[in-house]
């Protein structure tokens, strides 16, 4: 089992040991009576997060540099064959998804080209099923498989002015011009984008891996630059030993991955400089002088950049030949991608769930709390009743009686909170709701299509982009309206009526504003500050607003959803808390109405509430031990790295 396998399979077992704990955590919740809406909300948001959560693995380059090589030997070896196709030249023509999602029997899903010609993303087709050709897939039977995946460097013939249709075709590109054949057509995919569901190990582990096509399609397919490339979790950038660094592989460096966090850099095919001629060492000191050009070409430090073979590695793992896989380095660079890739995406999901569940935990343990201070109040109450007369008790009466009057006219003030609160609400949906950003994407496509100049149509993205960016400050700006007044609201229970209560939950839309400036930050990036575009290039950037437009759409829809679930949660503690301090007022008040009536002793009393809180006691702890472990689970380190920690 390779280094990358068990370590991903380590990350796995972690996130089921949380599943788990999270599960323990919600039926000691339930079971003892402390669940609400809002907790409830959190438990599912952490649940939810655990379930989709994915590693996403991109292996980017020029042409026939060996990705689709790679992903076999890395993933594909026990298959004993290549399962993704590689040949000499170009073969991977459209960008290939492989994961498994459980709810699809396994098949190859495949996006027809022609919807390049429709003004919607590969992301918004992946909501209609209709639109995609579904082959099955026979994973028992290799032979078959690897006959379906074929489809992925299918190719067809079409007239050049079909091609500029789709944005694949440049007029004013001498490179382009030579690939026209004599009767007018050009060679384009037959696919824009295929989906692998395929119930591997890893895969069904949470795996994601994309494979790309090279020569350019990363600049015309928008899907790759501004969502699978970016927000993938690592990033193979392949070179090849015998073709060098040549100016192309730097732009896709430049423009598409540069360094960061995540982001390896591959020498493969070094086994084309293994030459029997040489000793070794020559050999060993060769790689090394060419691993340190690329790591100068590039600007990395040469640690990050791995010589491999990807060809020896898959037929050393198919052979089992370990001398010869030692020799291919691909275990080198195998445990650099787990490193790279597993730890980060645990921090990351470890702090989410920090979050869920610190708030979660501490709003259970006011409620707990206040339940148990409420038992011991009544407890001293009534103590102190003990060998009092009638006067005495009849004046008790009266302050409950008073209590509840003031109490009553706090909710009365709370009434009018809930009306400012609802208009609020609504207004954060006038600038959030879906419709004012449909009439944005809108009002830009037809400033786009209007427009006659460059400059036209990039100040058409760019209003775009500040419009997006308004709505969201202004909704911001409702959101903290309402928090504010529901801090205002939780302080006056507080301190006038002693409940239980911190702050609201806090609640910000800056994660999407963030996002959307990284989208922006990415259309930069594809389309300089050129002056001039030529037409494919404006038809080209016409795709990218369809890219663009869907992912802004998928920010807002989450957004919605966000601020949606928080309005409603929002009000929760505060309902609970009133809800156990009316039922405290009531039961005080009926047990001095019972001993008055002589109904029930003052010690009898006495005796069941000490049983009571004597049970609310255990049950805090359990609650607390349950706690614990919770946050032992999230907090626990992977075996592999408590070493290196
Ligand atoms: N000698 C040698 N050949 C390799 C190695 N890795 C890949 N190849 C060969 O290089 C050719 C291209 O490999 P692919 O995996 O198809 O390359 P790709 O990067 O996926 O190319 P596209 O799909 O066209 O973008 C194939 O013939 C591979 O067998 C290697 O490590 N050594
Ligand atoms: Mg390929």
């Amino acid at each position: 089992m390779s280094n990358l396998v068990r370590k991903f399979q380590e990350y796995s077992g972690w996130r089921d040991e949380v599943k788990s704990a999270l599960e323990r955590y919600r039926d000691c919740i339930a079971a003892f009576d402390l669940s609400d809406a809002a907790g409830d909300q959190r438990l599912l948001h952490a649940m939810t997060r655990l379930n989709e959560d994915k590693l996403s693995i991109a292996f980017v380059a020029e042409f026939s540099r060996g990705k689709s090589e790679l992903i076999n030997a890395i993933f594909f070896a026990d298959y004993g064959q290549r399962i993704l196709p590689t040949s000499a030249g170009r073969t991977t023509m459209c960008p290939t998804e492989l994961l498994y999602d459980e709810t699809f029997p396994p098949s190859i899903r495949l996006l027809p080209i022609e919807t390049r010609a429709e003004a919607q993303s590969t992301s918004d087709f992946k909501a209609q099923s209709h639109v995609w050709t579904v082959l099955p897939l026979d994973v028992a039977n290799g032979d078959g498989m690897l006959e379906a995946f074929k489809q992925v460097s299918l190719t067809k013939r079409v007239p050049v002015d079909e091609a500029a249709r789709y944005g694949l075709y440049d007029k004013d590109d001498p490179d382009m011009a030579l690939t026209v054949d004599e009767d007018g057509t050009v060679e384009i995919s037959q696919w824009r984008h295929a989906i692998v569901n395929f119930p591997h190990p890893l895969l069904q582990q949470g795996l994601v891996i994309v494979d790309t096509p090279g020569l350019n399609a990363i600049g015309t397919e928008p899907e790759l630059t501004l969502n699978l490339i970016p927000n993938a979790h690592a990033v193979l950038f392949i070179l090849a030993a015998d073709t060098g660094v040549t100016k192309s592989d730097i732009d896709i460096w430049r423009n598409h991955i540069g360094g960061g966090a995540g982001r390896l850099a591959v020498l493969n095919k070094i086994d084309s400089m293994w030459d029997e001629l040489r000793t070794p060492a020559e050999i060993a000191q060769q790689i090394e002088m060419q691993v340190d050009s690329v790591a100068q070409t590039l600007d990395l430090p040469t640690q990050q950049v791995f010589p491999i073979s990807a060809q020896k590695g898959l037929l050393a793992k198919i052979n089992r030949d370990a001398p010869l896989l030692a020799k291919s380095q691909l275990p080198k660079l195998e445990s650099a991608l787990s490193d790279e890739l597993i730890p980060g995406k645990q921090d990351i999901i470890r702090s989410q769930l920090l979050t869920d569940i610190e708030e979660l935990a501490a709003s259970r343990q006011a409620l707990m709390a206040s339940r148990l201070r409420n038992v011991v109040e009544q407890l001293v109450e009534l103590k102190s009743l003990r060998g009092k007369n009638r006067n005495i008790l009849d004046h008790m009466m009266k302050r409950i009686d008073m209590e509840k009057t003031e109490f009553d006219s706090s909710l009365f003030k709370l009434q009018a909170t809930r009306s400012v609160f609802a208009r609020l609400s609504n207004e954060v949906f006038t600038h959030l709701g879906m419709g004012a950003l449909k009439d944005n994407i809108r009002g830009t496509r037809d400033a786009m299509e209007s427009s006659k100049f460059t400059a036209g149509l990039r100040q058409a993205v760019k209003n775009f982009f500040q419009q997006a960016l308004d709505s969201l400050a202004a909704s911001s700006q409702k959101t903290e309206e309402i928090s504010e007044m529901m801090s205002v609201m939780y302080r006056k229970f507080s301190t006038e009526h002693g409940l239980a209560l911190a702050t609201p939950m806090p609640f910000s839309l800056d994660k999407y504003a963030k996002e959307i400036r990284l989208i922006e930050h990415l259309y930069h990036k594809q389309f300089g500050t050129a002056t001039v575009l030529t037409t494919p290039q404006v038809v080209l950037m016409q795709k990218f607003f369809d890219s663009i437009a869907s992912r802004v759409k998928q920010c807002f829809l989450q957004a919605n959803r966000d601020a949606e679930a928080w309005l409603k949660v929002v009000m929760a503690p505060l309902e609970a808390q009133i809800g156990e301090h009316k039922l405290q007022l009531k039961r005080r008040r009926k047990s001095i109405e019972k001993i008055l009536a002589a109904t029930d002793s003052l010690e009898e009393k006495v005796l069941a509430l000490e049983q009571m809180q004597f049970e609310l006691e255990t049950q805090r702890a359990q609650l607390t031990r349950t706690e614990t472990e919770l946050k032992a689970a999230i907090a626990a380190q992977l075996d592999s790295y408590k070493a290196a920690a």
